[in-house]
C-alpha cells in the first residue's frame, strides 16, 4: 500500500525535472506500439485533475451523495466537470502541441488529437498530463446535412393497449402489469440510443422522438448555439450531420433496439417496454454521446455494442462512465455474443464490463443461457490506475438478464412492420433500458447508480443461487423494479 502511494509521488517529481524514463511511463503501450511507422498517432491525453480518483472515487461519491436528487447532481456534476476541463491543464497541453486540430472534452478532463511520436513524448513530460491513451474516434467537423422528415406535431394520445398484441418477451419480464396497474408507460423519460442510425419514420417510433426544442430543423443554422447545426432528433458525430436515420440493413440494428425501448404498437404489436418514453438518436464515439446526452437532458443511454482490445483504455472508458453516472445518466449495455469466440475474462468487453454500467446478459424462454451469450467474470487488475477485481472472482457480470431472442417481434425496415428472426444481447440491453425508463418515470429523482442496485435487488435469481457470471442477479422484473423505485423515492 505504502509503495503504491509512493510511486505516483516520485513520478510526479521526476517529470517535473524532465526525466525521460518517467514521462514514457505515461504513454500507453498501445500508443507506443504505433510509433516508428512515421505516421501521426491519434491519442487521448488525460489531464491530471479529474472529478473521481481511481478506483475508489466512484463508491465514495455515491455514498456521499446518496440523499441528493438526480436533477441537482446533473447540474452540479456537469458544472464541476466543465470547470475541471477549463482549469488550465488542457491549455498547457495545447501550448505544447502547437497548431493542430484538437477535440477538447469535459466528461473527462482530456483532449484528443493526432500527434507525432515526438510530440507525444514531449507532452508526456508535462506535469499536467496524467496518461496518454489511444485516441477516441475524432469527431467529424460539423456540416450541414438534412433530416429526411420533420415529424410534427407527434400524435400522443393517452396510451392504451387496446387490441394490440403484447409479445411474450414483454410479458416475461412483467411489463404489461406495470402499464395496467401503475399507469406507467415511461412518460417524461428521454432514452438516448447510441447506434448507427434508427428509422425514425417507422410508424411505431415516429410519435416517440425526443426533439431539441432549441433547434429549428433543416434551416442550416445552429439555433441553440451548442456548436451543432440542426441537431433536432440528436446528432451523428461520425458523419458530422444531423441526419440520424438508418438507411442500410446494418444501420437497421438501431431501429430494432429503439423499438424494444419505445415501439408504441401503432402497426399492431407493442414492441416497446416504455411506449411513452422519448428517443434521442446519437451516433459516434461514446465521449460525444455522453456529453450530448447529459447536456440535452437524457435520462438513460442504451449501448448495444462492444469494443475489444482497449487495454488500459478500458480505464479511460471507466472514468468517463463513472463521471456520467454521477451526473445522473443511467448507462446500459448488452453483454455481447462471444461465448464461443473468446476466453473468460475477455468475453464481456467495453462498455458492458465497466462496474457502474448495467451489463445485460440473456436467457431464453426456458431460462437457459443461449450458447452465444458472453459470460463473466471481468477482470480489472491489469488496467492502469484501477487494479481492482482480480481473478479468479473478478467482477461478476452480467448484472442482470433479459431476452436476447430470437422469437419475438422486432421493428422491421421499410415495407415490413415487424420481423422476428434476430437475436443477440443487443436486444437484451434495451429491455433493461426500458425497465429503467419505467423506474425513472415513477421516481425521476433517484440517483442514476440506484437504478442498477434496485434492478439487481429485484431481479428473479436463476441457478446457481446469488449473482453469478452466467445470468447476473437474474431476470429483470419490471413490476418489482418499479415498485422498489417508488418505495426508494418515498423513503
Ligand atoms: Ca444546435
Ligand atoms: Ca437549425
Ligand atoms: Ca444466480
Amino acid at each position: 500500500m505504502t509503495i503504491k502511494r509512493l510511486v505516483p509521488v516520485l513520478m510526479g517529481c521526476l517529470s517535473l525535472v524532465g526525466v525521460a524514463g518517467a514521462s514514457s511511463d505515461k504513454i500507453d503501450p498501445l500508443v507506443s506500439a504505433r510509433f516508428g511507422r512515421g505516421n501521426e498517432v491519434s491519442v487521448t491525453i488525460l489531464c491530471r485533475s479529474q472529478l473521481l480518483d481511481s478506483p475508489g472515487g466512484f463508491a465514495r461519491f455515491c455514498a456521499e451523495n446518496a440523499a441528493r436528487k438526480r436533477s441537482e447532481l446533473r447540474t452540479d456534476v456537469v458544472g464541476r466537470l466543465k470547470a475541471l476541463a477549463a482549469n488550465g491543464e488542457q491549455e498547457a497541453v495545447l501550448k505544447s502541441i502547437g497548431d493542430v486540430a484538437v477535440d477538447r472534452h469535459w466528461i473527462v478532463n482530456a483532449l484528443t488529437a493526432e500527434l507525432s511520436p515526438r510530440t507525444i513524448e514531449k507532452i508526456a513530460a508535462l506535469d499536467e498530463v496524467k496518461y496518454i491513451y489511444v485516441g477516441f474516434s475524432p469527431v467529424t467537423a460539423p456540416g450541414a446535412g438534412r433530416i429526411s422528415e420533420v415529424i410534427r406535431p407527434p400524435k400522443r394520445e393517452p396510451f392504451r393497449i387496446g387490441d394490440r398484441t403484447v409479445p411474450w418477451n414483454l410479458k416475461g419480464i412483467g411489463v404489461p402489469r406495470v402499464w395496467e396497474k401503475k399507469d406507467n408507460f415511461g412518460d417524461g423519460i428521454v432514452v438516448a440510443m447510441l447506434e448507427h442510425g434508427v428509422d425514425y419514420t417507422h410508424p411505431d417510433l415516429r410519435n416517440n422522438l425526443w426533439v431539441n426544442a432549441g433547434e429549428k430543423p433543416n434551416n442550416g443554422k445552429d439555433d441553440d448555439g451548442n456548436g451543432l447545426i440542426d441537431d433536432y432528433y440528436g446528432y451523428n458525430f461520425r458523419t458530422g450531420s444531423c441526419e440520424v436515420r438508418a438507411t442500410t440493413a446494418q444501420q437497421h440494428h438501431g431501429t430494432m433496439t429503439a423499438g424494444i425501448v419505445a415501439g408504441d404498437g401503432t402497426g399492431g404489436t407493442i414492441t416497446g417496454v416504455a411506449p411513452r418514453a422519448r428517443l434521442m438518436l446519437l451516433s459516434g464515439s461514446g465521449v460525444y454521446a455522453f456529453q450530448y446526452a447529459l447536456e440535452q437532458g437524457a435520462d438513460v443511454l442504451n449501448m448495444s455494442f462492444s469494443i475489444p482490445y482497449l487495454g488500459n483504455g478500458r480505464g479511460l472508458w471507466r472514468l468517463m462512465a463513472e463521471h456520467t453516472v454521477c451526473a445522473g445518466l443511467v448507462l446500459v449495455s448488452g453483454c455481447g455474443n462471444f461465448q464461443q469466440k473468446a476466453e473468460i475474462p475477455v468475453q464481456i468487453r467495453i462498455p458492458e464490463g465497466i462496474p457502474c454500467i448495467i451489463g445485460a446478459g440473456g436467457v431464453d424462454q426456458e431460462m437457459k443461457v443461449p450458447s452465444f451469450c458472453s459470460l463473466g467474470p471481468v477482470e480489472w487488475a491489469s488496467v492502469k490506475f484501477y487494479g481492482d477485481y482480480p481473478l479468479p472472482e473478478g467482477l461478476v457480470k452480467p448484472d442482470v438478464c433479459a431476452f436476447p431472442g430470437a422469437g419475438y417481434p422486432l421493428l422491421g425496415d421499410a415495407g415490413e412492420d415487424y420481423i422476428n428472426n434476430r437475436r443477440g444481447n443487443s436486444f437484451s440491453s434495451p429491455h433493461v433500458v426500458g425497465v429503467a425508463a419505467l423506474m425513472l418515470s415513477a421516481a425521476p429523482e433517484l440517483p442514476a447508480w440506484r437504478i442498477r442496485e434496485l434492478l439487481e435487488e429485484t431481479a428473479n435469481d436463476l441457478p446457481p443461487r446469488g449473482k453469478d457470471p452466467r445470468t447476473g442477479a437474474g431476470l429483470v422484473d419490471a413490476w418489482a423494479a418499479v415498485s422498489a423505485a417508488e418505495a426508494a423515492a418515498h423513503r
